[in-house]
């Protein structure tokens, strides 16, 4: 049976990880996966989790199963820290999934299970595990154009022109904040607008949502999400604990549907537990648990976002720092964008070429699209970064 396995093709991301380890030179620079570093390069445990994880091992008494949709107290403090009071909980039917991932796949699940013929739209580009968990699943889906690569900023004439396409029924996905992988984002104007045009299309905006705390601030993050919520009947969304939390590999996030007719919630959530039972049963605890005693404990939470704070406000000055130097370097305001964009990542705007010539010459790993990790960065590798972009005619 093996035999007939195909080879299938590798995570363009995670090969990046393998050659920069592979590396052996000591000037190397890893603006590859997106997972936040801090000055000196290590992805630090937050210390609200840490604090959280020494009273858990006290605390907690058993290990039994939890339930098909995970913890109810995890379900509600995520929901509520994604959705604010946008909508009445009676309408959301909720979910603990593997990772935010898990919550993509599972969303995508949903999707098959409402609508077989549902056609899924994605913007152009997206994370390369959107378009690869779509097609093992079999569902159909279209690129919507979403960036303008001179400005580096969204292509809203163009994403409004492609979305006018969409038939009653089809799925948009929008990424919450913090685009990955270009850094551009949606203002509330924008949003305002791709709603009413979903409205009036009668499709169904699925929102992944996972750098909340990253962009603009936890509740500005979620900004879009809670208009869509608001205004759209019927709303998918997909969260992830792995960047805001800093719980990567405990595997934390949650598929929310949210349904403006209450009566759908008992129907929703059934079909989000059987989805869990069918692909794994009880999804994964400990970072779930972890992340409701975060939220829950005043202390533990006021923490969390102020470290949260640093993490995005560190992130913000290395933006402003490498777009200084470029400027003070080129003598223009062509990479401002950097400045503009949030988030861990902006695209540069390199061809494959420029971005091969700066790993070969420079040691500087970045994603063949010319994704850059911003968190790789730090006060020594800015400038290093700034003169091998111009060195390499970027
Ligand atoms: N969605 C997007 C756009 C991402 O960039 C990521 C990666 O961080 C995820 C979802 C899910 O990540 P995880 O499965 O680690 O929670
Ligand atoms: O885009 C990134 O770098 C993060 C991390 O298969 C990631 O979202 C990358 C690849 C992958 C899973 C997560």
């Amino acid at each position: 049976m093996f035999e007939s396995l195909k080879e299938q093709p590798a995570d363009k991301i995670l090969a990046l990880m393998q050659l920069y380890r592979e590396d052996p030179r000591d000037t190397k620079i890893d603006l590859g996966v997106g997972v936040y570093k801090d000055a000196s390069g290590n992805t630090p445990i937050m210390r609200a989790i840490k604090a959280a994880e020494k009273m858990l091992w006290d605390a907690e008494t058993t290990k039994s199963y939890t339930g098909l949709a995970g913890d109810p107290g995890f379900t509600e403090a995520l929901s509520t820290l994604v959705l604010g009071d946008s909508v009445p909980r009676a309408n959301i039917a909720a979910a603990a999934t593997p990772g935010g991932t898990g919550a993509v796949r599972q969303g995508f699940d949903l999707v098959l299970q409402a609508n077989p013929r549902a056609r899924v739209w994605v913007s152009d580009p997206t994370w390369p595990n959107h378009l690869s968990i779509l097609k093992h699943m079999g569902i159909a889906f279209t690129p919507y154009r979403y960036f303008d690569a001179e400005t580096r900023s969204v292509d809203f004439t163009h994403m409004i022109a492609d979305l006018t396409q969409a038939m009653p029924g089809d799925v948009v996905l929008l990424h919450g904040c913090c685009h990955n992988p270009t850094g551009a984002n949606l203002t509330g104007a924008q949003w305002k607008a791709v709603i009413e045009l979903l409205l009036e299309k009668e499709a169904v905006p699925m929102i992944d949502i996972a750098y909340q705390g990253f962009g603009d601030g936890l509740e500005q993050d979620a900004m879009g999400v809670r208009m869509v919520c608001e205004k759209m009947p019927e709303v998918i969304i997909a969260a992830s604990c792995s960047k805001n939390f800093g719980i990567y590999r405990e595997r934390t996030g949650l598929l929310m549907a949210v349904a403006k007719d209450a009566s759908r919630t008992k129907l929703n959530q059934g079909t989000l537990n059987y989805l869990n039972r069918q692909n794994y049963s009880f999804p994964p605890d400990h970072g779930a648990r972890l992340v409701t005693m975060v939220l829950n404990d005043p202390d533990l939470r006021a923490d969390w976002a102020a470290e949260l704070e640093e993490v995005r406000n560190s992130m913000l000055g290395l933006r402003q720092q490498l777009a200084d130097e470029l400027k003070r370097l080129t003598n223009s305001d062509r990479f401002n964008f950097l400045a503009q964009h949030r988030g861990m990542f902006s695209r540069l705007g390199a061809t494959p070429e420029q971005v091969e010539t700066l790993r070969r010459d420079h040691g500087i790993y970045m994603v063949g699209d010319s994704r850059m990790n911003i968190a790789g960065l730090n006060k020594t590798t800015i400038p290093i970064l700034a003169n091998a972009i111009v060195k390499s005619g970027i």
